[in-house]
């Protein structure tokens, strides 16, 4: 009886570990057959206390046998998932040092520092020289060396941060004119693209820091013919067709007579949407003839010079370029737009 339960509990299991699909299948084996409490062969010795001495040490020799050989077994199995596991470690692990290192991920330009370049290549090609001047500007620079004394209204028109001590954030490119007409003097012909800062409200159009594009150019015979010339060359190069404009009067101290130049808005086509107020048309190029009063105030002889100044907003410009329906896109730092550029 008992010869043969060990018989066939051997070849059963042997059967199952030869079976076994995984290393979790064998050691479930391992703990049924062998394990000390439970396992089934412990079930089987317990019966030998029945038999007589003689027959106990033969069944006890089968039952050792057994136990061996399924051991061997076990660890016969186990050996071959071990080494199909370190196998599929290596296929899978397995670097190939001859292939070439992927490269840095590359970056690309900022929409404003595209339009930025594009114009500063433009503008070097028609005899400008490109100036940078400081985001901290002196109340002199700002407002005076403008035609815009402490008590005069316009300063109202540019809200304005102030800083301790009496400096402030300039509110636009304009200073960069004044420092250009002091340091370099007539004939001049210059832009200025850089930020400007206002303390106002933002929204769709409206940022509290954006980019403009300041421009002059003094000579003897500067007319208003002129700056339309530059002002079209400017705005065909971005746009890379005729865009329809409009001028109208515009005042700011620092330009007699001063236009408002509008682009009609790319956006909506001239429909009407939050980035131009639904009028249809964007303000975009303030400019006119430089006041003699500021190039007199920078040591200029207004009766032998004069000249056009314009102040470009870049940021809107690159709204109307890219289609762009909200200004706050521009400077927010989500990947996912500017990845579009
Ligand atoms: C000026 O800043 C004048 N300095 C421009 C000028 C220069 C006139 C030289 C004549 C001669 P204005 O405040 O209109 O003007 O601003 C110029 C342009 O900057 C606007 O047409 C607009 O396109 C842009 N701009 C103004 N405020 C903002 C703002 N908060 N957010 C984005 N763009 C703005």
């Amino acid at each position: 009886m008992l010869d043969e339960s060990i018989q066939e509990l051997e070849a059963g299991s042997l059967a199952r570990i030869a079976r076994a699909q995984s290393p979790e299948e064998l050691e479930a084996v391992r703990v049924e057959v062998l394990g000390r409490k439970g396992g089934a062969l412990a079930q089987v010795s317990k019966d030998m206390g029945k038999l007589a001495p003689e027959e106990r040490a033969r069944i006890g020799k089968l039952l050792n046998g057994a136990k061996q050989k399924l051991e061997d077994a076990l660890a016969a199995k186990k050996g071959q998932f071990d080494e199909a596991d370190l196998r599929a470690r290596l296929d899978g692990e397995w670097i190939d040092l001859t292939l070439p290192a992927p490269g840095p991920r590359r970056g690309h330009l900022h929409p404003i520092t595209r339009i930025q370049r594009e114009l500063e290549d433009l503008f070097v090609s028609l005899g400008f020289t490109v100036l940078d001047g400081p985001e901290v500007e002196t109340e002199y620079y700002n407002f005076d060396a403008l035609n815009i004394p402490a008590d005069h209204p316009a300063r109202d028109m540019q809200d304005t941060f102030w800083l301790d001590g009496g400096n402030l954030l300039r509110t636009h490119t304009s200073p960069v004119q004044v420092r250009g007409m002091e340091r370099l003097g007539p004939p001049l012909r210059m832009i200025a693209p850089g930020r400007a800062f206002r303390n106002e409200s933002v929204d769709a159009s409206h940022e509290h820091t954006f980019y403009q594009l300041e421009g002059m150019m003094i000579d003897r015979e500067v007319s208003v013919a002129h700056l339309l010339y530059f002002m079209k060359t400017l705005l065909t190069a971005i746009f890379h067709r005729e865009a329809t404009v409009r001028l109208r009067p515009g005042y700011f101290p620092f330009v007699e007579p001063g236009f408002e130049l509008d682009i009609q808005c790319l956006i909506c086509g001239g429909a009407g949407c939050p980035v131009c107020k639904q009028s249809g048309w964007v303000e975009l190029l303030p400019c006119g003839l430089v006041n003699p009063q500021v190039l007199r105030l920078s040591g200029i002889d207004p009766g032998a010079w004069n000249g056009f100044a314009f102040g470009l907003g870049l940021t809107r410009l690159a709204m109307m370029r890219y289609a762009i329906d909200d200004i706050r896109h521009l400077q927010g730092g989500d990947l996912r737009f500017l990845e579009q550029f």
